[in-house]
């Protein structure tokens, strides 16, 4: 994407889109790294002219360096199997509640703190002198320059939240050397420039800098959310996950926190992200695969037109996080629990949508008890801002009015936070009024049914998440 900022100006053109297809290869699920690094070249070329580029991406996953700077191998994909039972490994070093008093993250079995012990022992692991998470990586590929971004770095769970440094308590206790990852730095920092060889494959001009951004994508999205009322405001970053929460001062460390499994991932200008991860469309798109990628508008029409809430599953239970089947696996979920079982392409997407409407009415009802915020307004961002079944479920499901929109966040608060650190916008308030006011959001009341909270209560009853 590229982005124009000045004085009540913010556009976003998408310059070029690639696919992301990860490949299993000897049983391993794999990121196709240098495609993905491919497409980001391809992108430059096609943007013809840039002042800045920052890089985003997903969280916890890393790509290993040998002595000499080259990757070791491709980067193992987080919905890969190998992280099965490590994470009780790792508590018998450090107990599970001693870990969230220290990092105040989530159990999820992907974090990048089991993804390295799983890697213990492994030829790869023992060659590697360093570790990048995914944009650090493709980072230093365009500069040369190793780092390793805050807000993503919260994610590996080995970080304190309160001090934004690594915790040597946990990394002590998992046996791993916090000087396998490269020097922390923050949003804003300078983080080189371009390469002569990506100038030359790109045909850019130099000197082109790169800035470090929010590199967690959900943290540039986060950045993005168009909320200029004060705080009373929950948000809900959706697409291929729901992340859902609010944005704090300081990070809640309680144990009703831990048992909630909230998570305090890092934010810009040293706010905390706490929230929950919630499956999220993904339940959609491996229905989607599944039945061939038929259109999706009349898919949402015809579930639009069930009454609901139908049956629902447990959006947040990782036992949907590895790919395959899902449809089957729905259905499955639907029947262990009493429910009737979602049979045609329809019915199966409304249980999805209304799943994903509950554990959103969840996340946010659990945020505001445990952090004691209240919340007026809920901002859904990020490619589910286009479903508008979704959003108005949501809305009902929470009783909150929901303002949708917009969809790129996470592009949005990649380009503030670099339109920022090169003088072209204020502080953080300022980048959101700026979206506010330059992108076209849509309000979603929650309609006025008087039995419809009963009726999702009775849902979460269904699946005993209440
Ligand atoms: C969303 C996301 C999310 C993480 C997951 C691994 O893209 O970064 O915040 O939990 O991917």
């Amino acid at each position: 994407m590229t982005g124009r900022v000045g004085p009540g100006t913010l556009k976003l053109t998408q310059a070029h889109r690639f696919r992301n297809r990860p490949v299993r290869t000897a049983g391993i699920l794999h990121w196709d790294i240098l495609a993905l690094y491919a497409g980001v070249l391809d992108g430059l070329r096609a943007a013809g002219h840039v002042d800045s580029v920052g890089v985003d991406g997903w969280a916890v996953d890393y790509g290993l360096l040998d002595a000499d700077g080259q990757l070791l191998g491709n980067p193992v994909h987080y919905r890969d199997a190998r992280t099965e039972g490590v994470a009780e490994r790792v508590w018998t070093a450090l107990p599970a509640d001693r870990l969230y008093a220290a990092t105040g993250i989530q159990y999820a079995p992907f974090n990048t703190l089991y993804q390295l012990t799983a890697a213990h022992g492994t030829a790869q692991r023992a060659a590697a002198r360093r570790a990048l998470l995914v944009p650090d990586l493709i980072a230093y590929w365009l500069t040369g320059e190793q780092g390793t971004e805050v807000t993503n770095a919260s994610t590996t769970q080995l970080l304190d939240p309160r001090t934004g440094g690594w915790s040597h308590t946990v990394a002590e206790a998992a046996g791993i050397d916090t000087d396998l990852f490269a020097p922390l730095r923050r949003p804003g920092d300078p983080a080189g420039f371009l390469l002569p060889e990506v100038l030359d494959t790109t045909g850019l001009t130099g000197p082109v800098p790169l800035t470090t951004v929010a590199s967690h994508d959900t943290a540039s999205a986060v950045a993005a959310v168009p909320a200029t009322g004060g705080d009373r405001f929950a948000y809900i970053c959706t697409g291929t996950w729901s992340l859902a929460g609010l944005e704090l001062d300081a990070p809640v460390l309680t144990e009703a926190s831990r048992r909630a499994n909230f998570t305090n991932e890092l934010g810009i200008d040293g706010t905390v992200r706490y929230l929950r991860n919630i499956m999220g469309l993904w339940l959609l798109q491996e229905c989607l695969r599944e039945w061939g990628d038929p259109p999706l508008a009349p898919l949402l029409d015809a579930a639009a037109q069930i009454p609901g809430p139908a049956s629902v599953v447990d959006a947040s239970d990782p036992a949907f996080l590895a790919p395959g089947r899902m449809p089957g696996r729905l259905a499955q979920a639907c029947r262990a629990s009493g429910q009737p079982v979602p049979s045609t392409p329809a019915q199966t997407t409304r249980c999805v949508l209304d799943s994903l409407a509950l554990a959103h009415r969840r996340a946010v009802e659990d945020a505001r008890r445990l952090a004691d915020r209240p919340v007026d307004v809920i901002h859904v961002v990020g490619g589910g801002a286009r479903n508008a079944l979704l959003c108005q479920l949501t809305a009902d499901a929470c009783g909150l009015p929901v303002m949708a929109g917009p969809a790129e966040a996470a592009a949005l608060g990649n380009v503030l936070v670099q339109a920022r650190a090169h003088g072209l916008v204020g502080d953080l308030s300022a980048m959101r009024r700026l979206v506010a006011g330059t992108h076209p959001l849509t309000r979603y009341e929650p309609t006025g049914d008087r039995a419809a909270p009963a009726a999702w209560a009775a849902a979460a009853e269904r699946i005993a998440c209440p």
